[in-house]
């Protein structure tokens, strides 16, 4: 078994994070990717995902729920209880292939601590192998989610896990995704959420950036 603690908290460390205050119910988490020395093996790209968040939404939400004397467990921005069809969704970050639409569902995934996000991915829709440099866990919502294990994403193999599916994904372990028809997943897991493709080149990010 791999042991990484103390190297995913010097990671962690290695990042620092801004924010700049929402305007509207969407901000875009800024990220200024701050490199310690680079360790051995480590050489693979990474770039910690800015996130669209639906800021104050929480907030307000817990407002309308809670009892007056609650006013303080609203500014700890607890997430309230939500239906399908009042989740916000924004597009996807670069880093993710474009096309996905994605949602802030509860914590931040930008930040160190507990997050939920969902992913809405349109049909055919491939994220090629990458890893996370924390676990990843993975409940399928709707549609049909393809994820195979490996450095290449390869859609001979993979298994098809449909709404209810369940995938967790040690950290570091190098999977791929693909989809045959819209699919959403939601993702939770202990945030800084950040995707490393196996193929820098395959960071869709960069490639915008050509
Ligand atoms: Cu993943």
């Amino acid at each position: 078994m791999r042991s990484c603690l103390h190297d995913h908290a010097d990671r962690r460390r290695a990042f620092t994070i801004a924010w700049r205050r929402p305007s509207s119910l969407c901000e875009q988490l800024v990220v200024s990717e701050e490199r310690s020395k680079p360790k051995e093996g480590s050489e693979m790209k990474r770039a910690i995902i800015p996130f669209a968040v639906a800021s104050g939404f929480a907030v307000l939400a817990a407002a309308q729920i809670l009892p007056k004397e609650g006013s303080q467990a609203a500014e700890m921005q607890m997430t309230p209880p939500v239906n399908v069809e009042d989740i916000k969704w924004g597009p996807a970050p670069p880093t993710i292939p474009p096309g996905a639409q994605l949602a802030v569902v509860a914590g931040d995934p930008g930040k160190e601590g507990l997050f939920t996000i969902r992913l809405k991915m349109p049909p055919n829709f491939k994220v090629p192998a990458h890893n996370h440099p924390t676990d990843e866990f993975v409940t399928v919502i709707s549609g049909d989610f393809r994820v195979g294990l490996g450095d290449k994403l390869d859609m001979d193999k993979g298994l098809s896990l449909k709404a209810g599916g369940f995938s967790e994904m040690p950290a570091r372990m190098n999977h791929y995704a693909w989809t045959t028809e819209e699919t959403v997943v939601q993702i939770a897991g202990p945030g800084p959420f950040a995707i490393n493709y196996v193929n820098p080149a395959d960071d869709p990010s960069k490639q915008a950036a050509k």
